[in-house]
């Protein structure tokens, strides 16, 4: 292997750790052309010190930054001074085994664009986690694969510990507010294979954590930057704008089946029978459903409209069995609010439309036009 790897590695106050971290690197690497580049945020406990005497005998270099700007921005700042072709990120808390990195760069020369070391495939896991702890990574991941679907191929897009052909991100401008870079990376950088190593996600011996809640906030902030960074969000906007067009197609459609096609309207069964206007509100309802599968198909979802003819159909079928469940969700949703809370009926149903959109949405997304 000739090819330089880069270890971007960021700390604050990991004094006590990062001796034992470089040694067993240059155990785990002997034989191979790696640096390690730290990113300190001026910690007070001598890390960038300590970090500096070890230049002596390992290929080691210090970035110190005076003010503390975070995790991530740690990591852009690492990346610019990367010598390597390969960039690998990890902890200096020695919770991401530096034997594992052997691994995630043998992906690489595999033909991997980026390696992820994952807690969530075969082999790999986490110890000592509490139940909640647990539950809130297992949310956070399902909420990235919800809502950017670009995620969905790695089974821990929340990861730490992973490593990329620089290639990856020579055009990406990454956001150095983000709190997880492996999500920018996964979002917004150019590859075409993603692979996963497992690794078990060990328990910090030293130093202390620097994860609190305000990072969760921050999560969420990063999720809903992403969406509207990559369109995601803009889709959302599209997928509204043709719901609220499929409620024209609706009652139009009613309007004119009723006033001059025949049919009987609803309320006046004295002259006509109740089928035919039921046939009338069925036939709107169906068509409304068509042409907003028509629209999400050529415009919302456009980027995902592949395969042919039979695909297509597959997806209206798709569609319509979550459009139906969508509706008896608006149902159920309306008579809890205005029956069981006795809330007014109108504002009901319009936060009922919301819940029901909602699930289309994410069902369709999930679905419908999967990627
Ligand atoms: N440069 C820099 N590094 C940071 C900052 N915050 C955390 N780090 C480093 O980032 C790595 C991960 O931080 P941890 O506090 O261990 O977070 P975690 O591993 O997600 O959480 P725990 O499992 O509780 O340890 C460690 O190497 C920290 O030293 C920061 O603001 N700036
Ligand atoms: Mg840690």
């Amino acid at each position: 292997m000739n090819k330089t790897t880069s270890i971007i590695i960021p700390t604050y106050n990991e004094h006590d750790n990062i001796t034992s971290l470089v040694q067993r690197l240059a155990k785990s690497l002997a034989g191979y052309n790696y640096e390690i580049v730290f990113v300190d945020d001026n910690s007070n406990d001598g890390t960038a010190e300590l970090a500096e005497s070890l230049k002596d005998k390992h290929p080691v270099s210090v970035i110190v930054r005076k003010d503390k700007r975070g995790l991530a921005s740690a990591v852009v700042d690492g990346l610019s001074h990367a010598a390597g072709s390969i960039v690998a990120v990890m902890d200096a808390d020695l919770q991401h085994p530096p034997e594992v990195v052997p691994s995630l760069i043998k992906a690489i020369e595999e033909g991997a664009d980026i390696s992820v070391a994952s807690r969530y495939i075969e082999g790999g896991g986490c110890q000592g986690w509490s139940f909640s702890r647990k539950l809130i990574s297992r949310g956070a991941i399902f909420l990235a694969h919800l809502l950017l679907p670009a995620t969905r191929k790695v089974k821990d897009p929340m990861s730490g510990f992973f490593i990329f052909k620089k290639d990856v991100v020579a055009n990406a401008q990454l956001n150095p507010a983000g709190f997880k870079i492996l999500l920018e990376i996964l979002m917004i950088g150019r590859f075409q294979n993603v692979t996963e190593v497992p690794f078990t996600f060990v328990t910090r011996e030293k130093g202390e954590s620097k994860l609190n809640a305000r990072q969760q906030i921050d999560y969420l902030k990063h999720i809903f930057s992403l969406m509207r960074r990559t369109g995601e969000l803009l889709r959302f906007i599209k997928f509204a704008l043709v719901g609220g067009s499929g409620v024209f197609v609706n009652v139009g459609l009613y309007w004119l089946l009723t006033r001059f096609a025949g049919f009987t309207p609803l309320d006046d069964t004295v002259t006509g029978s109740i089928l035919s206007g039921n046939m009338a509100i069925i036939i709107s309802i169906e068509t409304s459903i068509v042409t907003n599968f028509l629209l999400n198909n050529y415009y919302t979802f456009a980027d995902r409209n592949t395969g042919g003819i039979k695909a297509l159909i597959g997806r209206l079928l798709n569609f319509n069995l979550i459009s139906l469940v969508g509706a008896l969700i608006q149902i159920g949703m309306m008579n809890l609010l205005a029956v069981g809370f006795g809330l007014y009926d109108l504002f009901s149903l319009v936060i009922a439309i919301i819940i029901a959109m909602m699930w289309n949405y994410l069902l369709n997304n999930w679905w419908t036009w999967r990627r």
